[in-house]
């Protein structure tokens, strides 16, 4: 039995306000990930199975990559759907907001939903949720919005409104936030909350395939020519890799073709630095990744008008891939200085 995290009075005032309502409209971020429509679907479920007309709508197209999670329920894409969308929005009695802290995360949604005159509930694990809701059910201490969502369901007493589907979409999203268990923010507990999750007789390899192991063709192509031809290894330790317009186009590029490329070169045991640049249309976006005690985060910030974390971060160069290049070996010579 995993412990009782939720603030009891915002879960009362959840439940207050379900039992007042028919009508609700669930909402997650931009550029959708496993966690996001994973807690949003599965919230829907439960929701629809305690009797509510429920819809999850989602601010942009859901990609391929992550249809399988869907499982056969309905729901709604604004930035195709504008007009049904925003009927929908000002007709709901309630409005969730799932695995975001800000309505500025849900693009061209948010006036929308910040206009609404009715209650709203935050349901999120980022750092610094919004002012102004009715309920706020914030937990950055946890691996993902999935998991909170699984928690508030068992501590609503609402075990038996989930099904197979719910918690095998709850499970991608824990899946796909934690790197499959691999990041510091899987503590023991997460382990126990998919121990239970597995009992409603989920497909686990299936699911671990579909999130976790599969890539368009394209993609595969396009990653393994990069590492084969576009990546270059400074010193034995860093890894540069650098991809034009010409070589996306040649491999039909979509977006999140590239994903984890940057990551791969870590693989080797003695690179410690990744550096990957994409010639996007208005900038040259720059991806680092590191490992150890070296830190890309302020790299990023100082020369690419970037940020994030020790470990991975990103930023963006206006300017040709050739004075990019130019500028990171710039940035090698004065890391090396430096050490
Ligand atoms: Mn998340």
């Amino acid at each position: 039995m995993i412990n009782s995290i939720i603030d009891p009075q915002q879960l009362n005032r959840l439940k207050q306000l379900l039992a007042g309502v028919n009508r609700i409209v669930i909402t997650c971020h931009k550029k959708v990930d496993g966690d996001a429509i994973g807690s949003s679907l599965a919230m829907c479920r439960v929701l629809r199975n305690m009797g509510k007309n429920a819809i999850v709508i989602i601010p942009d197209q859901l990609p391929a990559s992550l249809e399988f999670a869907v499982m056969g329920i309905d729901y709604v894409t604004f930035s195709f759907n504008e007009v049904k969308a925003s009927n929908i929005i000002k007709n709901t009695q309630l409005i969730l907001s799932l695995d975001y802290n800000t309505f500025s995360r849900t693009d061209r949604m948010a006036p929308l939903l910040e206009q609404a005159s009715v209650p709203k509930v935050l349901i999120d694990h980022h750092l610094n949720p919004d002012n102004g809701y009715d309920v706020t059910i914030s937990h950055p201490e946890l691996s993902s919005t999935c998991e909170l969502v699984y928690r508030i369901v068992m501590q609503a007493g609402w075990q038996h409104l989930v099904d197979k589907e719910a918690a095998s979409e709850l499970f991608v999203g824990i899946m796909t936030d934690t790197g499959n268990l691999s990041f510091s923010s899987s503590y023991p507990e997460v382990y126990e909350v998919m121990a239970e999750l597995m009992a409603y007789g989920i497909d686990k390899p299936y699911l671990y395939k579909m999130a976790m192991d599969t890539v368009p063709l394209n993609s595969l192509l396009l990653q393994s020519y990069a590492l084969l031809n576009r990546m270059t290894i400074v010193d034995g330790g860093i890894a540069l890799i650098t991809l034009g317009k010409d070589d996306l186009d040649k491999f039909n590029y979509k977006t999140g073709d590239t994903e984890r490329l940057v990551n791969r070169p870590l693989s080797v045991g003695d690179i410690y630095w990744s550096t990957f640049m994409r010639e996007d249309p208005k900038y040259i976006k720059v991806s680092m990744r590191s490992e150890g005690d070296f830190a890309v985060d302020g790299l990023c910030k100082e020369y690419f008008n970037g940020g994030g974390h020790k470990h991975a971060a990103a930023g963006e160069f206006y300017g040709t891939m050739e004075e990019a290049v130019a500028l990171f070996h710039t940035i090698v010579e004065n890391v090396k200085k430096q050490k």
